[in-house]
């Protein structure tokens, strides 16, 4: 066994493929957090344009629905070939003739279950993700039914919208699963005090922040946190983060565990006038 200096990452990073028809949505894995992820190798990212696994002059990637309906559905061809080409130039695992690699694939879809904090720490710790964004429609449902067959596929939703297609909700989630990986964060702190992140604050949103002046056209920094008394600090920053959730949030204030509470919690949250834990105990 090779001794190692304290802190030295030997973890080879993750790969990161995404198929899109238009690749110039990713620009902005260039910059800030994923670039600089990408300069040093945490993240190997690569964009793929779909339209160069067609055959026809047109390039096409969609066609009518059966059974009728507004719009075009992202032909299964097309993406059959993208995908095989993907996960064939991927690093075989073990020696000659040992099974390939394969990707976790995600299509980003309105229909798909929650893209959550806790999914986006479970997509963190995989080697290899595969984003398979579809445009109109969706993609024809049996690219999904045959890769499922042989590799983890999961339909993910960023949120109860709908957008264009799904460009956007992959870097959305490429954001948020890039910044879980080891090294990319500068503060080792800074995810853990997330407000979706597991733990204590689960379920708290976090409450206001204040930086210097002390006095801004005449809004002062509450004073608790100019005292320098941490045990105050610390209480003041709780009831804001409850005062938060209850006003942003109240289905989250609502699903907090009662065990959690304090006396001093329970008081505040009495008179917000808010009610945590099952509803109908008191009736
Ligand atoms: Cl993942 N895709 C599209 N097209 N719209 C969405 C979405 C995804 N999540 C919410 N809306």
């Amino acid at each position: 066994m090779t001794a190692r200096p304290h802190g030295e990452r030997t973890s080879p990073g993750m790969r990161l493929d995404i198929v899109s028809i238009f690749p110039e949505y990713f620009a902005p894995l260039d910059v800030s957090l994923i670039g600089k992820a990408r300069e040093r190798g945490t993240l190997d990212v690569r964009i793929h344009q779909l339209r160069d696994w067609t055959h026809d002059v047109h390039k096409t990637v969609d066609d009518t629905p059966y059974g009728g309906g507004p719009g075009m559905v992202m032909k299964p061809e097309v993406w059959g070939e993208a995908i095989d080409a993907i996960i064939a130039e991927g690093p075989a695992v073990g020696g000659v003739g040992a099974p390939a690699a394969t990707p976790r694939i995600i299509v980003p879809t309105p229909s798909g279950r929650p893209f959550t904090q806790e999914i986006a720490q479970e997509l963190a710790a995989e080697p290899w993700l595969l984003f398979a964004c579809g445009r109109y429609e969706g993609i024809d449902s049996r690219v999904m039914r045959e890769y499922g067959a042989r590799m983890r596929v999961d339909e993910l939703s960023i949120g109860d919208y709908v957008l264009a297609g799904g460009e956007v909700a992959v870097l959305v989630m490429v954001e948020a699963i890039g910044r879980l990986l080891p090294g990319v964060l500068g503060n080792v702190h800074s995810a853990v005090d997330d407000s979706f992140a597991p733990g204590a604050m689960r379920n708290l949103l976090e409450g206001p922040v204040y930086t210097k002046p002390p006095v801004w056209r005449g809004h002062e920094v509450p004073e608790v946190l100019l005292s320098g008394h941490h045990g105050k600090i610390a209480r003041w920053r709780r009831d804001e983060a409850l005062r938060r959730t209850v006003a942003n949030r109240p289905e989250l204030a609502a699903a907090i565990d009662p065990e959690t509470l304090d006396k001093h919690d329970r008081k505040l949250l009495d008179e917000l006038a808010f009610r945590v834990g099952p509803e109908d105990m008191a009736n």
